[in-house]
């Protein structure tokens, strides 16, 4: 074996992240979630699942622990040869708080050992705790070093940032953003502009009357893809929806990428809102379903 075999072995070999959190948090729906870009619905998890997923060239072995009573006392031993542990909490579940509390002092002593991140889901919900009230409710000031951050696994508000972050902790390197795009813009299927948005004022100008030209034209050709100020954007259709993303020409744009994007955030649309069938829409429902999975998009 030369000495090539065995830097690969060793760049190559799968990180190990363990799951944690109590029965109901929303763990199994964060790892669907990661895989397939969209929510889905799952029942109680059984013992433990195992997915691996790659991250830029990195192979992250996810084990998905069941949360319920019976499975909690397994965590420890899988945590025991884990690079990172995650322990997600329900931030709408107050009244369970106390009770996480507990199940996260019982494993606290992996912080000495490996990062730690606790992620506070169901951030798409109306009465969530603060981050602040997470902290003190688990005590988390007491542990050497600790770390919280708000996600849906429902819309995918966050999501990106928090991987970021693992794989910064995980690896030492940052996890590059190849598609930043200005805005993103949703219309309905007749190009009517139902919800937009932008990280900077990009939109006020003539670029959005611009935008919605062209997605006008764009009904009676195949084009999907125009220069304009110094700006490309790109277009993509959906059973009943259509979308642009905008992105700056000085930025190395990757076409490809933004489309797929674009791709994910209306198959996600059309997932979540099944009376688009029914031809009905509800334009509030939208823009925030938009605004929440945009935070993966823009930043
Ligand atoms: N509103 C909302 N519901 C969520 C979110 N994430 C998960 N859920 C719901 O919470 C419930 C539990 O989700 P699971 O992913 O099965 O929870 P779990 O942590 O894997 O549970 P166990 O496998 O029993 O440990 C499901 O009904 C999900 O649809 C979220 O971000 N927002
Ligand atoms: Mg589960």
């Amino acid at each position: 074996m030369g000495i090539k075999n065995i830097l690969r072995r060793i760049v190559s070999k799968d990180r190990k992240i363990v799951i944690t959190g109590l029965d109901n948090a929303g763990k199994t729906t964060m790892v669907s979630f990661l895989q397939t870009g969209t929510f889905i619905e799952h029942t109680p998890t059984m013992g433990k699942e195992e997915t691996t997923i790659e991250v830029q060239g990195v192979r992250m072995n996810l084990i998905d622990m069941g949360g319920q009573k019976d499975f909690r006392a397994m965590w420890q031993g899988e945590l025991d040869d884990a690079q990172f542990a995650i322990f997600m909490v329900d931030a709408a579940d107050k009244d369970r708080f106390a009770e996480a509390k507990e199940e996260l002092w019982k494993i606290s002593s992996v912080v000495k050992e490996i990062p730690l991140i606790v992620l506070a889901n169901k951030y798409d919900l109306p009465d969530v705790a603060s981050l602040s009230e997470i902290i003190e409710a688990l005590d988390l000031q007491r542990l050497s070093s600790f770390e919280v951050l708000p996600i849906s696994c429902k819309t995918g508000y966050g999501i990106v940032k928090a991987f970021k972050k693992i794989y910064y902790k995980m690896t030492g390197d940052q996890l590059t953003k190849k598609l930043r795009p200005k805005a993103v813009t949703i219309f309905d299927k007749g190009g009517v502009p139902l919800t937009s948005t932008s990280s900077d004022d990009v939109l006020k100008g003539g670029l959005f009357a611009a935008i919605t030209n062209f997605i006008k034209e764009s009904f009676n050709s195949e084009l999907n893809q125009i220069k304009i100020e110094g700006n490309t954007i790109i277009f993509k259709r959906s059973n009943h929806l259509m979308g642009s993303i905008v992105i700056d020409d000085t930025e190395n744009i990757d076409a490809k990428e933004a489309e797929d994007g674009l791709n994910e955030l209306l198959c996600h649309l059309e997932n979540m809102c099944p009376e688009l069938e029914q031809e009905k829409l509800d334009e509030e429902k939208l823009k925030f379903l938009v605004e929440q999975y945009s935070t993966n998009l823009l930043e």
